[in-house]
């Protein structure tokens, strides 16, 4: 039998992890989302519009998912490692403004960042239950396994789901409180009336009290923004071409990726990096599972994705505005990147007239 090592020494063997551990499927390849009973409508509607787009989550194949994970990594791309620095120096400070919570992560991908948060709430002696959310069973399961074997407390009930089915399904904790943390700036990849839905979505499943932890990229100069989009190795472009072998695959496509660049900058009256493909010269493609031609120009762009700045101060007015109040922010020196902890403020007709 093997056994795994923990992070404090301790050995947590696979029977002992398979009790702490529930993976419930939202979703699956016999029970689709209806996103994916959707797929393709949504390629079909963005490549016969004018300009043309692309939802950005056909960059989340396997080898999306993998060069997204080296992006992360890279040396312009300071997103990540600007909120894991943040994480690592105020972890405490949130774990003692929750008291015990159960955390709820929505896309929650490796789980690198909630370590950070773990090992905060485990430092108080807090309960450690973890309740992840992502489409992809793979990585949920394994990075799920991973954390059991470190932490020989801790619960884990995975969903296996998109965040909304997941949201409309959250069952009361078994814990004084809840968190759901949503990091990484991805709330920046939601156009504003996604946004609105999102937090709707998220009002509609959090109980009075329970608390909120978001991670938004702030506004800063175009120079860092767009070196950040724009990495010297080529990761990112890498990132956006894939995803027209991702169609490729899908949809019985042929668009030759020598013939398209990526173009990625800073727009700045709406404070968003937008993402694009451009064809480097007229010519058309075929999806044959959709049925479809497209005809492109010469310099012709498809918009893969816009990825908002955020104004702190604004942010703050808009989730209260929601009944999401923030507690607390934090940013670090260069004020690039912004957490707030919120919490859910009790309905109007709950509250006691002062
Ligand atoms: C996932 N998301 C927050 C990233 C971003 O920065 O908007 C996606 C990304 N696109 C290019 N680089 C990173």
């Amino acid at each position: 039998m093997s056994i795994s090592k923990t992070a404090s020494g301790k050995s947590s063997s696979p029977s002992t992890i398979d009790k702490r551990l529930q993976i419930e499927h939202l979703i699956s390849p016999t029970q689709p989302s209806e996103t994916e009973l959707n797929a393709g409508s949504d390629a079909i509607s963005g490549l016969t519009q004018t300009p043309k787009s692309l939802p950005a989550r056909y960059f989340y194949d396997d080898r999306g998912s993998q060069l997204f994970e080296q992006i992360c990594e890279l040396p312009e791309y300071y997103p990540t490692r600007t909120e894991a620095a943040i994480l690592h120096q105020y972890a405490g400070e949130i774990a003692r403004l929750t008291g015990p919570c159960e955390i709820v992560e929505l896309g929650s991908g490796s789980s690198t960042k909630t370590r950070i948060l773990l090992d905060a709430y485990n430092e108080l002696g807090y309960p450690l239950r973890y309740l992840p959310i992502d489409v992809s069973a793979g990585i949920l399961e394994s990075s799920a396994r991973d954390l059991l074997a470190e932490y020989p407390l801790l619960q884990i009930y995975g969903l296996v789901s998109t965040y909304e089915l997941a949201l409309q399904r959250l069952t009361p904790t078994q814990l004084p409180s809840r968190m759901i943390s949503f990091l990484g700036s991805s709330l920046g990849n939601f156009s504003p009336q996604e946004c609105d839905v999102f937090f709707s979505q998220i009002t509609g499943a959090m109980d009075s009290g329970e608390y909120f932890l978001l991670g938004v990229d702030l506004q800063k100069s175009k120079d860092v923004l767009e070196v950040a989009y724009n990495d010297s190795q080529g990761v990112t472009a890498a990132f956006n071409l894939n995803m027209l072998h991702h169609l490729n695959r899908r949809f019985e496509g042929n668009f030759d990726t020598a013939q398209f660049e990526h173009l990625a900058f800073y727009n700045e009256s709406q404070h968003q990096i937008e993402m694009h493909l451009r064809s480097m010269r007229s010519q058309s493609v075929q999806l044959r599972a959709l049925d479809l031609t497209v005809e492109f120009e010469a310099g012709e762009t498809i918009l893969t994705e816009i990825s908002r700045k955020f104004d702190l101060n604004t942010m703050q007015q808009e989730l209260k505005s929601r009944g999401i109040v923030p507690l607390q922010t934090w940013t670090d020196p260069n004020h690039w990147f912004g957490l707030l902890l919120c919490q859910m403020q009790p309905p109007e007709s709950t509250k006691i007239a002062d």
